[in-house]
């Protein structure tokens, strides 16, 4: 692709100005990245994009897994779970680790979420139950009309509790729930998060004993900027405290996904963008909207806990 030739230009030209390599991946369309070190490899698993102009959408039926050890080489582990069955469609996984087993969440579209599970972070991830984890009829979810049961952040507090954060559609549609020790079966009601300006991609991570709950905002309203609350608790009690990522530019006012993770001690957010779409020529509207590719910069954060606003790179 010519992006392609720009990049072993820019290298063979010593110009490397850019944090990671960048895009850091482009065998395949990339969205949605979800962050976890294991093994001293990060890897990062993805919605796949694929794009059908007869018929334009969100079909992601699959998740690619990346990982790297210097965050520059990445290795392809190729697609490490499917969506069949009760479900047909895996948007937006989350990956955590317990029990010595690798936990991935999913959403069945915009519909529900499911829970497949891995010995290896390579996968293969199978799906753990045969039906969904969460729907909008799960005690204290209270969905109201519109509300998306979907966009599955999972967290592991230093305790081994669970939590599974998730909702979208709506200020007001942020809910979390705890899971059991078995990691697929929930228990309790859900809680509700309110957010300001709230639609998709709840994540909750934890930095120096704070909890802090990132989202994207409705680009509709505020630009699919990712935004964050913090806590002393990871069910209540959030503080809106601004934005930690403007929308990049190639997202042309589309949406964003975020993941915020550690690996070797340093932070880093991973969300996407259009900028391959747009390098290998793909026209405005569906092409664009629907072939996005996986970046990643680094969080600083401030002595108060506060993330400054990210500095992208390259878009
Ligand atoms: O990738 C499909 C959907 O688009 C995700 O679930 C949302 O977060 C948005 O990125």
């Amino acid at each position: 692709s010519i992006l392609l030739v720009v990049c072993i230009l820019v290298s063979i030209s010593g110009i490397n100005t850019v944090f990671a390599d960048y895009p850091i991946f482009y065998q395949r369309y990339t969205a949605d990245p979800s962050g976890i070190e294991a093994n001293g490899r990060l890897y990062l698993y993805c919605s796949h994009d694929v794009y059908d102009p007869s018929n334009p959408g969100y079909k992601m039926n699959d998740i690619t897994c990346i990982s790297t050890d210097d965050l520059k080489n990445w290795t392809d582990h190729g697609e490490v779970f499917k969506a069949s069955g009760w479900a047909s469609l895996s948007w937006a996984p989350t990956v955590v680790a317990k029990n010595n087993k690798y936990y991935m969440y999913f959403g069945n579209g915009g519909g529900s979420i499911g829970v497949a599970v891995s010995d290896s972070p390579t996968g293969p991830f199978k799906d753990a139950l045969g039906k969904a984890l969460i729907t909008g009829s799960t005690p204290g979810v209270n969905a109201p009309s519109g509300f998306w049961c979907f966009d599955p952040g999972a967290f592991v507090d230093d305790d081994g509790q669970a939590y599974v954060y998730f909702g979208g559609n709506g200020e007001g549609n942020t809910r979390v729930i705890k899971l059991n020790d078995d990691m697929i079966s929930i228990k309790g009601s859900a809680s509700q998060i309110v957010a300001p300006i709230f639609f998709e991609a709840s994540l909750l991570h934890k930095y120096k004993g704070k909890y802090y709950f990132s989202y994207s905002t409705n680009f509709s309203k505020g630009a699919a900027t990712i935004d964050y609350m913090m806590s002393d608790n990871p069910m209540t009690g959030f503080q809106y405290k601004g934005t930690v990522l403007a929308n990049p530019p190639s997202n042309e006012g589309n949406n964003n996904h975020q993941c915020i993770f550690s690996y070797k001690n340093n932070w880093y957010i991973a969300y996407h963008n259009r900028a391959l779409a747009i390098a290998n020529g793909a026209s405005s509207g569906d092409a664009r909207t629907y072939q996005r590719n996986v970046c990643i910069d680094k969080i600083t954060y401030n002595a108060d806990g506060t993330m400054q606003k990210v500095n992208i790179t390259k878009d």
